[in-house]
């Protein structure tokens, strides 16, 4: 696990200068049945546009698709780089009625009522959603979706997909969970250039004082 973590971080600390051509979405790969073999979805995060994802282009996120439930749940790990991160969960396309698709959603029947729940990589719970009734888009036209937003301190987490009341997703479910972990505006490096301004204004201060 320890050096899970490391090469997590590693690979997570390069997302925010990543690619912003449009990403594929991440496969749920079928073995991630279990907190022990949550699926790693760090490395994926971009800021890609995408019509399901609010703040898609300033917060780095990532699209996980899962196109066959097979009545397992589905857990995922990434890592949080920096304290009072915004962390959004959204499950979109998941429950939706022919011939009333949701934006980006294929037009199919699929009743999937989704059930988030987010632990810390060592198991410990920390919240749930089951319904969100936002009409957020990839959802507008059922409140079943789940939508989960928290902030979050660094340190390695797990988000479990479910079914509502808390059971495995049931055969042949689809859905599209959508990670967007970050804080608007400050994920490209801006610390760095704010201290250095900051430092640059108390040079000021100074030189300011020693020609009184
Ligand atoms: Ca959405
Ligand atoms: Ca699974
Ligand atoms: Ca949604
Ligand atoms: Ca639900």
């Amino acid at each position: 696990m320890i050096r899970k973590l490391l090469t997590s971080t590693v690979v997570a600390g390069t997302m925010a200068v990543s690619g912003l051509a449009n990403a594929l979405p991440v496969a749920s790969n079928g073995a991630n049945d279990s907190l022990g073999t949550a699926q790693d979805i760090n490395g994926f995060f971009d800021l890609s546009a995408n019509p399901q994802v609010e703040d898609a282009t300033t917060i780095p996120h990532v699209e996980i698709s899962n196109r066959s439930g097979d009545d397992t749940y589905d857990y995922y790990f990434f890592s949080v780089l920096a304290d009072n991160s915004t962390a959004i969960f959204d499950i979109d396309c998941g429950f939706q009625d022919l011939g009333l698709p949701n934006t980006g959603c294929s037009d199919q029947d699929n009743f999937f009522d989704s059930y988030l729940d987010l632990y810390t990589s060592g198991g410990a719970f920390i919240t749930s959603d089951d319904d969100d009734f936002s009409g957020d888009p990839g959802s507008e036209n059922t409140p079943f979706d789940a939508l989960l937003r928290t902030t979050l301190d660094i340190g390695d987490y797990v988000i479990r997909v479910g079914a509502f009341p808390g059971v495995e997703v049931p055969d042949e479910a689809s859905y599209i969970l959508n990670v967007s972990i970050g804080t608007p505006g400050t994920t490209v490096a801006a610390p760095g250039v704010v201290m250095l301004f900051g430092l640059g204004l108390l040079g000021l201060g100074v030189s300011r004082r020693r020609t009184r």
